[in-house]
């Protein structure tokens, strides 16, 4: 792990950064909370060590700043000071720092400390992916697309390049679950997961949007490639045995609705995009199904 060590003593900063690589970590120093809370802007640390007494912004200062800041991912923090009596812990304590160590410090300890961290931070990150993962086919659920669509959106908007986006609902599915029940329906979700995970290009993004309905995002694809690619993922899927058991084995169409920012009113929201893209869907069904439909305003 990446641990970003603040100390305004050369010496110290030097001792910490050894430590925490004697235990396997990188090491990236910071002289003051303030470097540090630049640094921060920049990049994301999970983990960090700090000492109080600094110039411009101390350690304190910069946990209440980075506790207020309520970033998505968890900082854990460690504040290790000369500053050892039980009222200054409790004061480091609530303004936010996970753990506290004083100076002079036993090499031994900060490394168990830093065990403490890795097992916490750890345990966030697999509750962020199980937060992220839709249960019945492991592929990115509403909430994660809705992330990446936000992240996808930032950046073709600061790069001026196309987004599109596909929406994939399969067709008459409920008569799947009629005529075998739900557990095989969910059986064929599962497939249909599969084959639009393998059939992908290798940065798009599939997730499950709801229910039936897939949604892919096309990051640096204008509405031609777009096209493209979701007639494709409907004629695999349309020529694909989705196999249940030995004896049910079930071919399935998908309707999908195609929408790229090249054709959307700037500033782009997700919210326009979506309902471009489902406009598109509605029109891909109104069509017949089986087929694909790009967003025409
Ligand atoms: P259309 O071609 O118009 O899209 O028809 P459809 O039957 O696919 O669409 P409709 O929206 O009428 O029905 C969607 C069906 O998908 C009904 C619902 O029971 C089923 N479904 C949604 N989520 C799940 C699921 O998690 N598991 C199973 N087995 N079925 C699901
Ligand atoms: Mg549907
Ligand atoms: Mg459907």
């Amino acid at each position: 792990m990446k641990i970003l060590t603040v100390d305004d003593s050369d010496v110290q900063l030097r001792i910490v950064k050894a430590v925490v690589k004697s235990a396997g970590h990188e090491a990236v120093g910071a002289t003051d909370g303030q470097v540090a809370w630049d640094m921060l802007q920049k990049e994301h640390y999970r983990l960090i060590i700090t000492d109080w007494m600094m110039p411009v912004l101390n350690g304190l200062e910069l946990i209440q700043r980075i506790r207020a800041a309520n970033w998505a991912s968890y900082t854990y923090i460690i504040l290790l000071t000369s500053q050892d009596t039980k009222s200054q812990v409790i004061a480091g304590l609530n303004a936010g720092a996970d753990d506290y160590l004083t100076k002079p410090f036993d090499p031994a300890e900060l490394v168990a400390r830093l065990g403490i961290a890795q097992r916490i931070l750890d345990l966030e990150a697999r509750l962020a992916d199980m937060a992220r993962q839709d249960l019945l086919t492991g592929l990115a659920n509403r909430r994660a697309l809705y992330e990446t669509l936000q992240a996808a959106l930032s950046q073709a908007t600061r790069e001026q390049s196309p987004l599109s986006l596909v929406l994939v609902d399969l067709d008459h599915f409920k008569l799947v679950n009629d005529q075998y029940g739900h557990p095989v329906g969910d059986q064929v979700l599962q497939r249909v997961a599969e084959t639009l995970s393998k059939n992908k290009r290798g940065y798009d993004t599939v997730g499950r949007w709801g229910g039936e309905e897939f949604l892919v995002i096309l990051p640096n694809t204008d509405l031609d490639q777009a096209m493209i690619a979701a007639e494709r993922l409907r004629a695999t899927l349309a020529a694909a045995q989705l196999v249940v058991t030995d004896k049910i084995s079930i071919t399935l169409n998908a309707s999908l609705g195609v929408t790229s920012t090249q054709h959307t009113p700037s500033p782009f929201t997700i919210e326009t995009l979506l309902k471009q893209t489902d406009a598109a869907l509605y029109q891909a069904k109104g069509n017949g199904r089986n087929c694909v439909r790009a967003f025409t305003a």
